[in-house]
């Protein structure tokens, strides 16, 4: 029996992914918290790794307290890593109530349970680099938080009312992870590098003839996800809880990526035209990138960088893959997969 067991809420995104399988690798009992609709945990994990049952699976939903009371009680967890969200940024600008109930409200009803079932417990947080908003970078531990999306706002409010106040007043174990983008192979669709990686590699393939983005102008600071897992895990065995911002420090637009993923696949993308009525071309000067208003967020982070000499300081933390590293194993792993299957 492992000594260490973890409850992940969002097992099934792509954190959630990467870490069950570090934990697992860690010798921890792992525990993951779905919902009745939610993928298969394994998917994402590809099931080479692990075999499903090194998983156990409980029922939730951080909409309701009661379930959450009885995943906490099933699993007598140590540590809790607190995933599960309504991720997705142009979506909140859609679904704010969502957005809070799940992000906000959600989290509240997960540190009461908590605080119920075990005070005694580690609790990891999801916070985002989407709490700065409209603070310039570097953005570190100490600076201004700005949001501008509902999503940006709801996890500001989950860390002010919740986050910090059980921590600070009653003692809880709580640790906030200001986490900047983070993507894989495994990153959700509809994020941006993965819908370059994934419209590129069918260009390439002749599975498809163009596609569209918003604002190529945008500015991340992106990492690999299997980097960001483990600063999660190193913070819940510190000496102390605290807030930690995760990043690689680097930054890249929107239209870099797509330049640096383009090159990976031998392709050209040549841009010629301003605003909306700008385009991609390709080296016959086809159209195969097209800017549609759809995409843009109506009120938009324009630059983010992150400054993680905290975490690199107190918790030895240090991202491994770099962004070209990061773009190459996206845009490969989708192009073989898709090539597999054409
Ligand atoms: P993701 O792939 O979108 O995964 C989100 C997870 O949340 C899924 O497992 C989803 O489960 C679950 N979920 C959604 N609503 C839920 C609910 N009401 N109850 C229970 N589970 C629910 O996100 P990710 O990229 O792994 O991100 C993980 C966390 O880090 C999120 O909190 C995100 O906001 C935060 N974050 C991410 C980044 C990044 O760049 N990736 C950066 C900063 C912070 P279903 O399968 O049921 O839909
Ligand atoms: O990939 P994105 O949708 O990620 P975004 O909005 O930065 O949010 C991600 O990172 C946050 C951390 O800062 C997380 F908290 C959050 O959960 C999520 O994981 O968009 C990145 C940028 C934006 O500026 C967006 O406007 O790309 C720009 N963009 C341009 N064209 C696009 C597109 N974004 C998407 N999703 N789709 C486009 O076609």
């Amino acid at each position: 029996m492992a000594d260490k067991r973890a409850l992940i809420t969002g097992i099934t995104g792509q954190d959630g992914s990467y870490l069950a399988e570090h934990l697992l690798n860690l010798g921890y009992e792992v525990w993951g918290l779905v919902r009745r609709t939610s993928l298969d945990p394994m998917m994402r994990i590809d099931g080479l790794v692990h075999p499903r049952r090194r998983i156990h699976i409980v029922y939730g939903n951080l909409r309701d307290g009661a379930s959450l009371r009885s995943a906490l009680e099933q699993s007598q967890p140590h540590e809790i890593y607190n995933l599960a969200a309504q991720s997705d940024v142009g979506i909140s600008f859609k679904c704010p109530d969502e957005t809070m109930e799940v992000n906000y409200l959600g989290v509240g009803r997960l540190l009461h349970e908590a605080m119920h079932v075990n005070p005694q417990v580690r609790i990891y947080h999801a916070s985002t680099s989407e709490m700065f908003g409209k603070t310039p970078p570097p953005q570190n531990e100490h600076s201004p938080f700005a949001p501008v999306s509902p999503y940006g706002e709801a996890k500001l409010l989950a860390y002010e009312h919740f986050v910090k106040p059980y921590r600070d007043k009653h003692g809880l174990f709580m640790c906030s992870g200001i986490l900047f983008n983070h993507e894989s192979p495994r990153r959700g669709e509809h994020f941006v590098t993965r819908k370059i990686s994934m419209s590129l590699a069918k260009l390439k393939l002749g599975l498809q003839d163009d596609f569209s983005l918003g604002n190529l102008r945008a500015v991340r600071d992106w990492g690999f996800a299997g980097d960001y897992v483990k600063a999660m895990h190193l913070m819940l065995q510190h000496e102390k809880p605290d807030d930690y911002v995760i990043a690689t420090g680097t930054s890249h637009s929107v239209r870099d990526f797509v330049e640096t993923a383009a090159k990976v696949l031998e392709m050209d993308v040549r841009w010629t035209g301003a605003g909306f009525e700008e385009v991609g071309l390709d080296r016959n000067g086809k159209v195969i990138i097209r800017i549609d208003e759809e995409f843009y967020r109506p009120v938009e982070v324009q630059s983010l960088r992150g400054d993680a000499s905290k975490a690199r300081r107190q918790l030895g933390w240090s991202p491994q893959v770099s962004f070209a590293g990061l773009v190459d194993m996206m845009v490969k792993n989708d192009f073989e997969r898709l090539a597999r299957r054409s």
